[in-house]
């Protein structure tokens, strides 16, 4: 019997109002069922808000402290279930083992550092201007928060948003994403266990289309923070933006590792690999262009397809696996899309270029490992996102070319420059475009402390990780303290 999971709202599992469920099957093995759930709608998103509307004005005025302690020990908690979540997900979502127990850890390593943080929601006091005044700065909560999760970080990603939304002493309804919604249901398990009050953390299962939309349209809610595609990210920002809410959005990338002549090629060989297939290319940071200076190109290029051949590719349950199956069919043939974009463009396809199939890959969504080469930067797969295990591979004839072709997409997430010339390293940093810039490391592997995000299409300006995310999720209030004991006008009197 599958598993039947349930919304989970005012600290209950509650089934959809109309009763509906979808299934959610392995995307490596689609006999793999890992369970039902609910496909809400509107009216279950309203019973969500309500619920986290009403825990709002007890949990505010907690303080802070006290909500960092449920933090730090959901976390220790989630050390202790962190094998169980880690293959719950790989089942989900597909990706290998290795890759969900790190999943996992960015979660635990987020909500360590929401427990520490929790005592530093520090404001600002500053001198008054006027005799026997002060002033200072204090950060407030904001109210019902909207959560709205991708697929390809299940635990990681939920808990950038959930720890910070709620450590600042706001309340949430959070959206899984309808591919991995399995995760969040165990996160969601261990805050109530470890004292969550009920209500502070809604969980509502089902479609964008359905329940983001509520959330997003609800009155109630007073900022929304979205991680996934720039298409819904601009809708999301369009009523955000008419109704004056808050929102958050972390949006494509189209990532490059930039090669000079000098670099130690056996490292930026072991970045690429892990960058571009990593997560079977699934990640917002995922490495999706190679720019080689002409010297290397050549024998970089070789080195690749030479190691990428090898990929173990299969169900990443098994610990032998070096990558797993796309997470959806949906994903599959929108990856193979490009392929044939990529072909009839005219670059040349050096390696995989299609499904993986026979056998027990035809239980998943299974794709080669892939490689084209002699990728010109107008080319579509040289300038859109593709989310698959995708490397497009351009030639530059020095640092300045390759410098302008790295800047040339309308995405600025993460880049990676391959250098043994620290002159060289320190102008990359300087001119590249992007919220994150590695140096001799690929572009995959934020740190949770750090601030993550993105310029141009790639997000609006906000950074979740590290202390910026809490500039997110709170409210600053100018407090002025008058002790004169008299009226002091302030640009009049401060003669
Ligand atoms: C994402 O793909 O949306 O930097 C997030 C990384 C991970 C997070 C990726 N720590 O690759």
């Amino acid at each position: 019997m599958a598993k039947e999971y349930q919304n989970f709202i005012n600290g209950k599992p509650v089934p959809a109002r109309s009763g509906k469920r979808y299934e959610n099957r392995n995307p490596a093995d689609r006999d793999d069922l890992i369970g039902t759930f609910p496909s809400s709608g509107a009216e279950d998103v309203a019973d969500a808000v309500a619920a986290a509307k009403a825990a709002y004005p007890e949990w505010r005025s907690l303080p802070s402290q006290a909500r960092g302690d449920i933090m730090r020990r959901t976390t220790e908690m989630l050390v202790e279930h962190k094998e169980e979540i880690a293959r719950t997900m790989t089942r989900e979502m597909g990706k290998i083992l290795k890759e969900t127990r790190g999943d996992t850890q960015e979660g635990i390593d987020t909500g360590f550092y929401a427990a520490g943080e929790s005592r530093r929601l520090w404001g600002t006091v500053a001198p008054s201007e006027l005799r026997n005044k002060m002033t200072y700065v204090t950060r407030q909560p904001m109210g019902v928060w909207g959560l709205i999760c991708p697929w390809n970080f299940p635990m990681a990603i939920p808990s950038w948003k959930i720890f910070p939304c709620l450590t600042c002493g706001n309340t949430a309804v959070i959206k899984p994403a309808t591919l991995t919604p399995a995760t969040v249901a165990e996160f969601a398990r261990i805050l109530q266990a470890a004292g969550l009050p009920d209500g502070v953390l809604n969980v509502v299962y089902g479609s964008g289309a359905k329940v983001g939309e509520a959330l997003l349209n609800c009155p109630d809610v007073c900022g929304i923070s979205f991680t996934g595609s720039c298409e819904v990210g601009r809708h999301i920002a369009e009523v955000t933006g008419k109704e004056l809410k808050r929102c958050s959005l972390e949006l494509g990338g189209k990532n490059a590792q930039f090669v000079l002549s000098d670099a130690d090629l056996d490292l930026a060989l072991e970045g690429v690999l892990w960058g571009a297939f990593g997560t079977t290319g699934q990640r917002c940071t995922a490495t999706s262009r190679l720019i080689v200076e002409a010297g290397v190109y050549d024998k970089l290029l070789e080195m690749i397809v030479e190691r990428a051949r090898k990929l173990k590719v299969g169900n990443g349950l098994d610990e032998t696996v070096e990558m797993g199956p796309l997470v959806s069919d949906t994903q599959r043939n929108t990856v193979n899309g490009y392929v044939e974009i990529g072909k009839k463009e005219g670059a040349r396809l050096v390696l995989g270029g299609e499904a993986l199939t026979g056998g027990a890959y035809d239980k998943g969504f299974f794709y080669k490992p892939t490689v084209f080469g002699d990728v010109t930067p107008d080319m579509r797969i040289a300038k859109e996102e593709i989310f698959g295990p995708v490397l497009s591979v351009i030639k530059v004839k020095d640092f300045e070319e390759g410098i302008r072709v790295l800047n040339s997409t309308r995405y600025g997430l993460s880049s990676a420059i391959y250098t043994k010339n620290v002159d060289r390293a320190m102008k990359a940093v300087e001119l590249i475009e992007s919220g994150i810039v590695y140096v001799n490391a690929p572009t995959i592997g934020a740190e949770c402390h750090m601030p993550f995000g993105g310029v141009k299409d790639t997000g609006n300006g906000h950074r979740e990780g590290g202390w910026t995310a809490y500039e997110i999720f709170s409210e600053l209030k100018t407090v002025y303290i008058d002790y004169s004991g008299g009226l002091q006008r302030a640009q009049i009197d401060n003669a």
